[in-house]
């Protein structure tokens, strides 16, 4: 059976979350090197345009809930569940009320 559209999203961001938890350190956690690579590559278009160097540290600090330096894949989700959400809501607003 082929995987549905949803599954084939959930196993996307799984893929991508091992990818670059695996680079150093504890496989099942991002560091703060690795949530910057992850940051800077996948989610680019964000990124360059953040004049502020420090954003991306400031939502590291935010995402790590524990406050153990890493962000495991339950906090990695609240980024992109966010990330979703602030995408939802901005087309809402494009979409003109009838
Ligand atoms: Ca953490």
């Amino acid at each position: 059976m082929q995987p549905t559209e949803t599954e084939r999203c959930i196993e996307s961001l799984l893929a991508v979350f091992q990818r670059y938890a695996g680079r150093e350190g504890d496989n099942c956690t991002l560091s703060k090197r690795e949530f910057l690579a992850f940051m800077n590559t996948e989610l680019a278009a964000f990124t360059k345009n953040q004049k502020d160097p420090g954003v991306v540290d400031r939502m590291m600090k935010k995402l790590d809930l524990n406050s153990d330096g890493q962000l495991d894949f339950q906090e990695f989700l609240n980024l992109i569940g966010g990330i979703a959400v602030a995408c939802h809501n901005s087309l809402l607003v494009k979409t003109p009320s009838p």
